[in-house]
């Protein structure tokens, strides 16, 4: 039932602020695309988020893997993301006890709490990590969201079964959490995001374990946002690639709601 409602119904059943957001960005944008900004140097990262920015809603980072992180790249980010209207994600997955998370997520070089809109997390030590989460939070005012993941998109992955159920059961306890990190339908909950990784123009897979599968499958499959990385940054042209998957995410989306 969850495929069939427009986002902009499922917005008003959002109980997190992000995830709201999120439903309406990717209607006012006719965008689904979370784009995997994969790259190790801030000036590409920072090239790329203003190329593809005003087609993309999610912008997702992996900062451990910038050889030049500095707050001034948060700050160039930051005022990309008001420029393009698009809000942004640390892929940080987070999966440590409550103390610990709230330490990684609030101090350290990164300081993630202060500018990441959302931030990913296992569920593999259970609901008090949320909590934990919560800690870090203490002095920032924004809203903050939170993706649980449940299934993850590499061959073997282990979160299967019970453990992906129960990262849902976890997903939906508490009014932080934005949306779900999932291959398939597997939560009925209309206020919660699916983030689906793993998408490219062809099925297949890379030589680490990363499995593809096309926009149209993964919609099909119950993504409402689909994270393109490799499908676009080692494209030639990155921008033409972003307007691609633009088009074929939003006339799967389309035909989904419809059919
Ligand atoms: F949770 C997950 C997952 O299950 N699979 C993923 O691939 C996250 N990812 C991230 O999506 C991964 O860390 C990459 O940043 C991105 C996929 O990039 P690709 O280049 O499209 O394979």
């Amino acid at each position: 039932k969850r495929l069939k409602i427009p986002f902009h119904v499922r917005a008003s059943k959002a109980k997190n602020a992000i995830a709201s957001k999120l439903f309406n960005l990717m209607e006012s944008k006719q965008s689904t695309i979370c784009l995997a900004a994969d790259l190790t140097k801030a000036d590409a990262v920072i090239e790329l988020a203003d190329l593809t920015g005003p087609h993309i809603v999610l912008f997702k980072t992996h900062v451990d893997i910038l050889e030049d992180f500095s707050n001034d790249f948060i700050k160039r980010l930051k005022e990309l993301a008001k420029k393009h209207n698009f809000l942004i994600m640390e892929d940080r997955k987070f999966a440590d006890i409550g103390n610990t998370v709230s330490l990684q997520y609030e101090k350290g070089i990164y300081k993630i709490a202060e500018w990441a809109d959302i931030v990913t997390v296992h569920a593999i030590a259970g609901q008090s990590i949320i909590d934990g989460l919560k800690n870090g939070l203490q002095k920032i005012s924004e809203s903050r969201g939170l993706f649980i993941l449940a299934e993850m998109s590499s061959k073997g992955a282990l979160t299967i079964g019970e453990y992906a159920l129960g990262a849902v059961t976890i997903a939906q306890s508490s009014d932080m959490v934005a949306g779900i990190v999932c291959q398939s339908n597997i939560f009925s909950n209309l206020g919660l995001v699916q983030l689906t990784p793993g998408v490219k123009l062809s099925q297949g897979s890379d030589n680490t374990g990363q499995q593809y599968n096309t926009p149209e499958f993964v919609v099909n499959s119950g993504a409402d946002l689909a994270v393109v990385g490799r499908g676009i940054i080692e494209a030639e042209d990155k921008l033409a690639a972003t307007l691609e998957y633009k088009e074929k995410l939003w006339t799967a989306y389309l035909k989904r709601i419809s059919d």
